[in-house]
């Protein structure tokens, strides 16, 4: 028969085998990461990262594990169109752009006669990724993506960007306790992954550095240096919604071609008010994204630009929508 004493000492050398158990696993995972982590320095001094670089980005660095439960979330239900412009679209969004839109207005022009990008594409970018700066993500950059280039589905993707992330500290342009992003890496107030920062970031202010976390500037120069690169076109809107009357050949809905707006193939598409389509040589077509609640859009090229930075319909429609409440759709 076991005494209550004894049942006393038994659980609690259970107890303690477990928790040596955990403090042995726990220590055990961090030497494999520290092992890891001692390959990720080797792969950057090779590629020219300086050592005082490595250390004050890599020191005291261990998997962060809301990064991992953040990327082994299940992909929500796909929302309806209209459900998502609801979201993203709200008034507080569109006031809060106007407000920046004139707040901004002389680096903004500046900018955008540089690049070739209206002053409001830049504002909405802003406004849809971080809310404006506001939301730029809790999670330092370096130890996001150490954890996910060690564990996880895409590690070759995330250790690539891990060293572009490196590269980027040896440049100078932030410090590593300030480079702050999304879970996924996606860095500062237009969430750059590091890859886009090295190909696309600019410095704004003439200060030597790119910084797309505290500098406004840098921040505005760098997305409209963006979308100048991939292929912006120059005094041309991203689209409009449409209505479709019974005139228009229902299958050319998401054909990929591009035709001349004022082409026969545009028969039947009317502005939303049924009013006909300015006259104009801009080459468009006319999609309806999925779950679309029967809206029709009427985009131009400008469209799939903005697809680059984020390859989704409803992405690009809520920035070109933003975009033009912000302002004008003649402010081109
Ligand atoms: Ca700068």
């Amino acid at each position: 028969m076991i005494t209550d004493d004894r049942l006393r000492s038994l659980a609690g050398f259970v107890a303690l085998v477990a928790t040596v158990g955990v403090a042995v696993d726990t220590a055990m995972a961090a030497d494999a990461f520290e092992s890891w982590l001692g390959g990720v320095r080797r792969e950057a001094r090779r590629k020219g990262v300086k050592p005082a670089t490595l250390n004050a980005a890599l020191s005291g660095l261990r998997p962060i594990p809301k990064v991992i439960a953040l990327s082994q979330r299940q992909p929500e239900f796909t929302l309806t169109l209209d459900r998502y412009l609801q979201i993203v679209l709200t008034d507080e969004r569109i006031a809060k752009g106007r407000e920046r839109y004139k707040r901004h207005q002389a680096v903004l022009r500046k900018i955008s006669r540089r690049h070739g990008v209206p002053p409001k594409y830049i504002v909405a970018l802003w406004g849809i990724e971080t809310k404006y700066g506001s939301i730029t993500g809790g999670f330092p950059v370096v130890g996001a993506l150490a954890t996910l280039a060690y564990q996880g589905g895409r590690r070759r993707f995330f250790r690539s960007e891990l060293m572009n992330a490196l590269k980027i500290l040896d440049q100078g342009h932030i410090t590593a306790d300030r480079m702050m992003g999304s879970w996924a890496g996606a860095m500062g107030q237009n969430q750059f992954m590091p890859s886009s920062f090295l190909a696309y970031a600019v410095d704004g202010n003439g200060d030597g550095r790119r910084d797309i976390w505290g500098t406004l500037p840098d921040v505005f120069a760098s997305s409209a240096n963006y979308l100048r690169r991939v292929g912006w076109r120059r005094g041309e809107a991203w689209g409009r919604e449409v209505r479709l009357t019974g005139r228009f050949n229902r299958s050319l809905v998401n054909s990929r071609r591009y035709q001349t707006v004022s082409a026969r193939s545009h028969l039947g598409v009317r502005r939303l008010d049924g009013g006909p389509l300015p006259v104009s040589n801009i080459k468009g077509r006319v999609i309806m994204p999925i779950r679309h609640g029967g809206r029709s859009f009427l985009v131009y090229q400008n469209f799939r630009v903005i697809k680059r930075w984020n390859n989704s319909d409803y992405f690009a429609i809520a920035v070109g929508m933003l975009a033009d409440r912000i302002a004008a759709p003649n402010d081109r």
